[in-house]
């Protein structure tokens, strides 16, 4: 055997296109702005840490002691769970080590925690849900991280840390999300398109997978909480009908997990729809604005979709409160077009 030759040639046959971490991207991505500090991709660094930790505790779930709730009733009066609660920390605790960050504002906790008291440094605020979908984790189904990054407004100081996360979704720097699912993908977009990178967990690195995302112009799914269609206004009853009986070209199937997420990260891949309209018991729907809605909506503009609460851009809507709540229509281009037309326009001639 002619042992040179072969240590010569390595097996191992090279990459058909070169392997680019979210670490890369951010950094290539900010050469775009001469004079950048790397500040912002050290932010987002603390991001990418925390959800690797959220994984790494969600793929163990049913191995250790963390299954079930911790018993504590969080801000929106629901039962936090131990994964909720060990998120939260692992967010706060990761980001709270970047200088540059001076607000977070979390699903868990009432109100704006200030970091970095008094720091100069300090201007971008996030806001996230640690784990949306927390209903699904007992149970194996996928589950995910939102947020959403904005910069200090003009002339607002650290003692007015509400003022910094109550702006619109528009005002949004960057957004994104991270699905615990079969495979635990992070997308995001700093504004110019949507990214997303799939975590190797042999070697832990976020790998750009899905390069510049676009929302197909129309799906076949659309995706809602049917049990309470009694209860949704008349118009998305029937724009749901449309749908189903083949209005715009084919009849829709359903797909609802029930994680926001998820079903948001289905549409954005497939397109379709996905609503959570106002309801009996929400009667402004269930998700919230700040770390739900907006970071989706940002998500679904930079793919080509549209994101509407029913009746305006989710994007120009003014937060009056953290825990705001919207209903929420996003999806792709033909479907959100018909919602306008059918629901939106109608209801604007004569009330539902
Ligand atoms: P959560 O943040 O407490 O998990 O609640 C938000 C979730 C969304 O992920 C999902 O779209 C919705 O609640 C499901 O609600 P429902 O069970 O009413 O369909
Ligand atoms: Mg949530």
């Amino acid at each position: 055997m002619n042992l040179k030759l072969e240590l010569l040639e390595p097996t191992m046959s090279k990459p058909s296109s070169p392997i680019i971490t979210v670490q890369q991207h951010i950094l290539q991505d900010q050469k775009r702005f001469p004079g950048s500090s790397g500040e912002f991709s050290w932010l987002l660094s603390g991001i990418t840490m925390a959800t690797k930790l959220i994984q790494a505790k969600v793929r163990r779930a049913g191995l250790t002691d963390i299954l079930g709730e911790q018993g504590d009733i969080n801000v929106q009066g629901e039962v936090q769970q131990k994964l909720d609660v060990f998120s939260n920390d692992a967010l706060i605790h990761c980001l709270s080590a970047r200088e540059s960050i001076g607000v977070l504002a979390s699903e868990e906790d009432e109100k704006p925690l200030l970091v970095h008291k008094g720091s100069e440094n300090a201007h971008y605020a996030v806001v996230f849900d640690p784990l949306d979908g927390s209903s699904n984790i007992d149970v194996n189904v996928s589950v995910g991280t939102t947020f959403s990054i904005l910069r200090r407004p003009e002339g607002i100081g650290l003692d007015e840390p509400e003022k910094w996360v109550l702006q619109p979704g528009a005002k949004q720097i960057a957004a994104g999300y991270v699905v615990y699912g079969s495979s635990t993908i992070l997308v995001y977009s700093v504004g110019n398109g949507v990214h997303g990178f799939t975590l190797d967990p042999a070697v832990g690195a976020y790998i750009l997978s899905h390069p510049n995302m676009k929302m197909p112009e129309q799906g076949k799914y659309y995706s809602v909480n049917e049990a309470y269609r009694d209860t949704f206004p008349v118009r998305y009853r029937e724009y749901i009908r449309r749908l189903r009986e083949g209005t715009l070209g084919h009849k829709y199937a359903s797909r609802y997990i029930g994680s926001m997420v998820a079903d948001f990260h289905r549409t954005l891949l497939k397109g379709g729809v996905f609503l959570y309209p106002p309801t009996e018991s929400n009667p402004e729907g269930k998700l919230r604005l700040l770390y739900e809605a907006n970071p989706v909506a940002f998500l679904a503009e930079q793919a080509g979709g549209t994101a509407i609460d029913g009746t305006r851009r989710v994007l120009d809507i003014q937060p009056k409160s953290i825990h705001q709540r919207t209903p929420l229509v996003v999806g792709s281009r033909v479907e959100l077009a018909d919602f306008e037309r059918f629901v939106v326009q109608a209801d604007s001639r004569q009330p539902a």
